[in-house]
């Protein structure tokens, strides 16, 4: 009796501990390290003789994931000075089927993209973006830093897609937080409600061809957008 009653136990802790890293995994696949930065909104814009809601996002590129932002919020909770990370937040909320216009500001030093489909500006608005101001369709893919490039999730909006490169900063090698910015902004209609996942496709880790560390650990150059 006792026994059987010590087996049944056992077989409850090991259901509880599965259960248990069936939840961390899951936590860390969704978790945003500093809250979701939900859209802000802006009243209505007309894009080729039609109305959309127009909402907008910011966020920074910073050459190393320890430290503060100027604002006071920490560039990445995870902290990892040789690490680049896009900052302060990972995920992004916005309406769905609205024109979602982006502001970044780009610090981080880089090189030549493996690729330059993704030194081209895809699914932006006129398939365009500004660089410093300056119209473009994309920049230099041999002087380029990140990509902010957005897919859904299978089931999703399958012909969503969308890719916005960024120069290397004005201080090239020598790239600090903060500083030498390269400003980018861009426009993209929302797809349909359901969650997307955004990441670099410029090789900024380490082995793997460049897509290892950095690249491979969520939240500095990965994340998701809620569309709701
Ligand atoms: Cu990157």
């Amino acid at each position: 009796m006792k026994k059987v009653l010590w087996g049944g136990i056992t077989v409850l802790i090991g259901a509880i501990l599965i259960a248990a890293v069936g939840v961390g995994f899951h936590s860390q696949q969704y978790v945003a390290p500093a809250g979701t930065q939900v859209a802000k909104s802006d009243g209505t814009v007309t894009v080729n003789g039609k109305t959309y809601q127009h909402v907008t996002l910011d966020f920074v590129t910073e050459p190393s994931a320890a430290g503060n932002l100027p604002n006071g919020k920490p560039v990445h909770p995870g902290g990892n000075p040789s690490w680049p990370a896009y900052a302060p937040n990972n995920q992004f909320q916005v309406p769905a089927n609205s024109v979602v216009t982006v502001h970044w500001v780009q610090y981080d030093s880089g090189g030549v993209v493996n690729n330059p489909f993704f030194a081209k500006a895809h699914g932006t608005i006129g398939g365009k973006i500004t660089v410093n101001g300056k119209v473009v369709d994309g920049v230099d893919p041999g002087d380029m830093a990140h990509s902010f490039t957005v897919r859904s999730l299978p089931g999703v909006d399958s012909n969503f897609f969308v890719n916005v490169p960024a120069p290397v900063s004005k201080l090239g090698d020598n790239a600090e937080n903060d500083k030498g910015g390269q400003v980018v902004d861009f426009s993209f209609i929302s797809g349909t409600k359901g969650l997307y996942s955004w990441n670099c496709e410029f090789p900024c880790g380490m082995s793997v061809g460049g897509f290892g560390a950095v690249m491979s650990s969520y939240g500095y150059m990965s994340g998701y957008i809620h569309v709701v």
